[in-house]
């Protein structure tokens, strides 16, 4: 793979959810040595620290139960601009923080492929297919929304307008295996394309992931990429809030990072969800650092060394 400069953006946004821990996150990824593994495969690291949010007062939504809007309205701001900054001088990664700060992450890269005039894709590595709005929610948790602020669903007011809506059919979720009532709703009537345990059950991970990488260089498309700490089965990824049984082995997790990196296609990443309070001696840290590691490169052979095809 090229060399690529990677700008680590540590985003501790622990306001997605009321479950607190996730603002430890940037921290124990840099703990678990996300800079060195970097550097070992070659490329360069730039650290921009961590970020704070925008200060922001609104009034209350008219859903009661939306939690810390304000606060989700800050971090949106202030990733959004920090995602436009950096786009053009490196691979961002962002080191979350709750699932709630790829309203902001996502809206940025989406913009910034805008103003390069390149299509926007996004894949959505997820047990949830954070699609509500903030009057679907259930449980008020904004980290359950981000997808459906990108695609311009209504009810985010009071959020920053989109500088580029995200075309739902350039959007792949993949992992599924808890979504709401409303969210499956919103999901038949719109062309998202899902890919749940059942699909990587019957057919693999590779088929449906090939497939849709081919619609991204097709298209000559900006890849961002959403990886869901409970994309992982809670076995080998526990330090995660919402831990869901069944989800993707270690064993898959790489194979999509590496076909991930031989695409050539991914432009941005967010590393989500990390509650290091509920990890076991940091092994959840690490399997996302070596997660990110295979996405830039690392192999245990630098090519085959038999076709098996
Ligand atoms: N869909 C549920 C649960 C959930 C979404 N994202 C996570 N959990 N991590 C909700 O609260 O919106
Ligand atoms: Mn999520
Ligand atoms: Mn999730």
């Amino acid at each position: 793979m090229p060399k690529t400069h990677c700008i680590l953006i540590g985003a501790p946004v622990d306001c997605g959810k009321r479950r607190r821990g996730c603002l430890m996150g940037p921290d124990a990824y840099r703990t678990a040595g996300l800079a060195e593994a970097i550097t070992a495969l070659g490329h360069s690291v730039e650290d921009l620290g961590n970020l704070a949010p925008a200060p922001v007062d609104v009034a209350p939504h008219r859903n009661p139960k939306v939690h810390a809007l304000a606060e989700n309205i800050g971090w949106t701001q202030t990733l959004m601009a920090a995602a436009q900054e950096a786009a053009p001088r490196g691979l961002p990664i962002f080191l979350g923080g709750d699932h709630a700060l790829a309203l902001g992450s996502v809206a940025g890269m989406a913009a910034h492929a805008a103003s390069q005039d390149r299509p926007f894709f996004a894949l959505w590595l997820d047990a949830h297919s954070d699609i509500h709005t903030p009057d679907t929610t259930d449980s008020g948790n904004l980290h359950g929304t981000p997808v459906g602020y990108v695609i311009g669903r209504d009810g985010f007011d009071a959020f920053p307008p989109l500088p580029a809506r995200v075309d739902p059919a350039n959007i792949c979720m993949i992992g599924l295996r808890s979504v709401d009532g409303a969210e499956h709703a919103a999901l038949l009537d719109i062309n998202v394309d899902v890919v749940d345990m059942r699909v990587i059950d019957e057919s693999g991970i590779r088929t449906p992931l090939a497939a849709f990488l081919d619609r991204v260089q097709a298209a000559n498309g900006m890849l961002h990429v959403s990886l869901d700490v409970d994309f992982l089965d809670p076995s080998v990824a526990p330090a995660v809030g919402t831990t869901v049984p069944g989800g993707a082995t270690v064993r898959e997790g790489h194979l999509v990072m590496e076909m991930l990196c031989d695409s050539g296609l991914v432009t941005s990443l967010d590393l989500v969800e990390l509650n290091p309070f509920l990890d076991d001696r940091g092994k959840t840290a690490s399997l996302m650092v070596d997660l990110t590691a295979s996405l830039l490169g690392r192999r245990v052979f630098d090519r085959p060394t038999r076709s098996h095809a």
